[in-house]
C-alpha cells in the first residue's frame, strides 16, 4: 500500500535503493496489518529532490467560459446554489476542487436584482470584477460597489453577501479562496447568517476611503485585526500607481513592474493567506524566464500577449486566466508595440513566506527563455 516499487530506487547514497525480497514483501504486509510502514519504501517520493506540484499550467480562455458561465443563471437559482459559481478545475487537482496548488477560483455570475446569502467561513475569499455594472458586496455591513478590475477582500470569519442592483446589467466575476488550504489544514468552518442578510451599518465605500490614501493613514487609527481593513482596491487607483512605478524605475528583467497589494496598517499581504499583486508590461516587453515556489493565478486585466510555462505557450487576452504552478519556469510578453498589458496575480505567497518556504531561480546564464 502506496509503497515504492523497485523503480523508484535511487542509486544515490543518501537516497532509498532497498531491493524487494520476498521476506521484506511480507514484513511490509505486516507492518501494513497495524498501520506502519518502512520509510525507505516511500522515501524518495515523499522528499522529492524539488517541490514536484501535480497542478498543470492551464489556460482558460474567456471566450470559452463566458457563455457556460451566463447560461448557469438560466439552470440554477442563487437561492437553491447558494452561490451560482463555475469553479475553475485544475486537471491535476481535481482531488481538491482547485484551480491551482491549494487556491480555489471560479466565476460568480449574478443577475440584475438577484443576490447571494450572507455567510462566513475559515477560508479567506478575494474578489476581482470582470464584466457587469451595479454589483456590491457586503463585508461586516461594509457595502462595497464594485466596477471592472477592482479587487475585493473578504478576509475570513467576515460576514458577506452579494448582489446586483436592480438597475444594474449580469455581472460576472472571478473568487478566489484558499479553501484547499484550509481543508489540506483540517481546519474549515462555515456558517449561514441567521438573518441571511446583514445590514449594512456605514457609508458606501467607507473603508477604501479611509484607509486607501495613499501614504496617509488615519491619525490614532487602530486596526489590530490579521488583515487589510481596506476591503476595495480600486482599478482606476491601481493603474495610476503602475504606471507611476514605471515611469520612476526600471523593470524587473522577470516580472515588468510588479506592484503587490498591501496592508496600509502594516505593508504586509492583505491576508495571512492570500496575496495578491498587479503587473505591467510595457508595449512588446518579454520577461526572462524565472521560477519559484508558491502557487500564482493569473487574470488579463488589460492587453494582449503570452506566457512561457515549463516551455509551453499559452497566448491570452483580456480576462482570460492563467495559472502558473509552483516551481514551474515562467516567462510573460506582451505583445502588442503600442499598449501595456496588466496582469492580475493571486497567490499564496503570505503563506509561503510565513513559513520560510520561498525559494527562487533564473534560468540559466544566457538569455533566460525556456525553449517552447
Ligand atoms: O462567496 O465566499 O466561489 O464561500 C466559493 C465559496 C465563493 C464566497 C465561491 C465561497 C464563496
Amino acid at each position: 500500500m502506496g509503497r515504492e516499487p523497485d523503480n523508484q530506487r535511487e542509486e544515490i547514497a543518501g537516497r532509498a535503493n532497498v531491493t524487494d525480497t520476498p521476506e521484506l514483501l511480507a514484513y511490509y504486509d505486516e507492518l501494513n496489518d497495524v498501520n506502519a510502514g518502512a520509510l525507505w519504501t516511500v522515501a524518495n517520493k515523499i522528499e522529492p529532490w524539488e517541490p514536484q506540484s501535480t497542478s498543470r499550467p492551464v489556460l482558460w480562455r474567456y471566450a470559452d467560459l463566458r457563455e457556460k458561465v451566463l447560461r448557469s443563471v438560466d439552470l440554477v437559482t442563487p437561492e437553491k446554489a447558494g452561490r451560482r459559481v463555475i469553479y475553475l478545475n485544475n486537471p491535476g487537482r481535481t482531488e481538491f476542487s482547485a484551480a491551482v496548488g491549494w487556491i480555489y477560483a471560479g466565476l460568480q455570475v449574478m443577475h440584475p436584482g438577484e443576490n447571494a446569502t450572507a455567510h462566513r467561513h475559515s477560508a479567506s475569499a478575494i474578489r476581482f470584477i470582470m464584466e457587469g455594472s451595479g454589483a456590491y458586496t457586503v463585508v461586516d455591513g461594509h457595502k462595497m460597489t464594485l466596477g471592472k478590475n477592482d479587487f475585493v477582500l473578504t478576509p475570513n470569519g467576515t460576514w458577506h453577501e452579494h448582489a446586483v442592483e436592480a438597475s444594474g446589467t449580469p455581472c460576472i466575476w472571478q473568487d478566489g479562496l484558499d479553501i484547499p488550504f484550509v481543508n489540506a489544514m483540517e481546519a474549515n468552518f462555515f456558517e449561514v447568517h441567521p438573518d441571511l442578510s446583514e445590514p449594512v451599518r456605514y457609508p458606501v465605500d467607507d473603508m477604501t476611503r479611509t484607509w486607501g490614501n495613499a501614504g496617509l493613514t488615519p491619525g490614532g487609527g487602530t486596526w489590530d485585526k490579521g488583515y487589510s481593513p481596506m476591503f476595495k482596491y480600486q482599478w482606476d487607483r491601481t493603474y495610476e500607481a503602475l504606471n507611476r512605478y514605471a515611469g520612476a524605475v526600471d523593470p524587473s528583467p522577470f516580472d515588468g513592474h510588479l506592484m503587490e497589494y498591501v496592508n496600509p496598517t502594516t505593508n504586509g499581504p492583505v491576508m495571512k493567506t492570500l496575496g495578491a499583486s498587479m503587473q505591467r508590461l510595457a508595449p512588446g516587453e518579454a520577461t526572462k524566464a524565472h521560477r519559484h515556489t508558491g502557487s500564482y493565478l493569473y487574470q488579463v486585466a488589460k492587453g494582449n500577449g503570452y506566457s512561457v510555462i515549463n516551455s509551453q505557450r499559452f497566448d491570452w487576452s483580456e480576462r482570460d486566466i492563467f495559472c502558473v504552478p509552483s516551481w514551474a519556469w515562467h516567462e510573460h510578453a506582451n505583445v502588442s508595440a503600442s499598449d501595456d498589458a496588466v496582469l492580475f496575480c493571486l497567490n499564496d505567497l503570505p503563506v509561503i513566506r510565513a513559513l520560510g518556504l520561498y525559494r527562487e531561480e533564473a534560468l540559466g546564464e544566457n538569455d533566460g527563455h525556456q525553449p517552447t
